[in-house]
């Protein structure tokens, strides 16, 4: 049998936290096969809750579940820990400047940063969930200088879920037969969800998007708005910001991550920018990526006509002030 893998959740007491533990344990986002240990963590006001969900996981009997750390302490929550799923953090509450909830997360990825470096298993993988993802996880990388960049990442992956789920409705086929679409730039409503090069397979082979939907007014507005504001509309709908769909793509994101991904698929993750067509280096954006051995690397080669570069720099100067902002709350 697999030795287990030791799996931390932060912010695990929280609503994303409780839809993404039982699926790690099922064995969604290592396999049928791969025992785990889940590490979780969460802040102190919460952990009599924390304690619940351990609880939960007890009396869901998970056969591969090996152990359950619950623990309020980030040294505890990160020590060996060979995957670490980032969801803790400081939410932005009515009223309050970006700027304050930015240095609210910043020390936090500050900190959580300096325990992953020390405590964790070599060749950890990060994945930052919570806001802003891609900067927490830029800061994360700045504060861990001995993780290796291509280990630090963050989730877009439920946009480009999001966008998979529009193009299969409009134009009514399955979602698993749609791929290969982009998510570009920032998790926020900047990024640029792009079709351009996305297929869908069909009996007659595979067939380009762009000519399937053949209603370019949609892809270029309604579409990208739609993938763009889907957040929020599942908070109008359902009161609480999404959860499930949330987790089940941070699932994907270390899947494929570990496992690979299919041939001739790409999938998006925010990742460490290396000035790939023409994005800023030194940004954590988002980006097609092909996964192999436990290494992404980003597709290269992808043509951009003139309205994608705008809405890839449009994203990348969002995350260009983002980051300054971030560093000015280092000061
Ligand atoms: P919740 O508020 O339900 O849960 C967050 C949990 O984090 C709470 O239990 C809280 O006590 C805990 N926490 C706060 N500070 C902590 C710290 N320093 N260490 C450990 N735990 C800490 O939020 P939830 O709905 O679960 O969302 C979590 C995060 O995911 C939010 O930042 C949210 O904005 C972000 N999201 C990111 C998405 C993405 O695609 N990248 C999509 C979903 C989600 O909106």
């Amino acid at each position: 049998a697999k030795d287990p893998v030791r799996v931390l959740v932060t912010g695990a007491a929280g609503q994303i936290g409780y839809a993404l533990v039982p699926m790690i344990a099922r064995g969604i986002m290592l396999g049928p096969d791969q025992p785990v240990i889940l590490h979780m963590l969460d802040i102190a006001p919460a952990a009599e809750a924390l304690n619940g969900v351990k609880m939960e996981l007890v009396d869901a009997a998970f056969p591969l579940l090996k152990g359950v750390v619950a623990t309020t302490d980030p040294v505890e929550a990160c020590t060996g820990v060979n995957v670490a799923v980032m969801v803790g953090g400081f939410p932005r509450k009515e009223g309050m400047e970006r700027k304050d909830v930015m240095s609210k997360n910043v020390s936090i990825y500050k900190s959580q940063a300096s325990a992953l470096e020390k405590h964790a298993a070599a060749n950890c993988k990060v994945l930052v969930v919570a806001n802003p993802a891609n900067t927490n996880a830029l800061i994360l990388k700045e504060f861990a200088p001995s993780i290796p960049e291509k280990n630090i990442t963050c989730l877009t992956r439920l946009d480009h879920n999001r966008a998979l789920g529009q193009i299969s409705e409009k134009v009514n086929v399955q979602v698993s037969d749609v791929k290969n679409v982009i998510i570009w730039g920032n998790h926020s409503s900047t990024q640029y969800p792009d079709v351009t090069h996305a297929t869908v397979t069909t009996s007659a082979g595979e067939k380009p998007v762009p000519a399937l939907v053949n209603d370019d007014e949609w892809l270029k507005s309604g579409f990208i708005s739609t993938v763009q504001q889907r957040g929020a509309a599942i908070i109008k709908a359902r009161k609480f910001s999404s959860a499930l769909s949330a987790a089940s793509s941070a699932c994907d994101h270390i899947r494929d991550w570990v496992c690979g991904t299919p041939e001739g698929t790409w999938v998006s993750m925010g990742v460490y920018s290396d000035g790939s067509y023409n994005v800023p280096a030194g940004l954590i954006y988002s980006f097609p990526v092909t996964c192999r051995n436990g290494e992404w690397s980003i597709v290269q080669g992808l043509s951009i006509d003139e309205f994608s570069r705008k809405k890839l720099d449009l994203t990348a100067e969002e995350l260009t002030e983002e980051k300054a902002l971030a560093y000015s709350c280092l000061s």
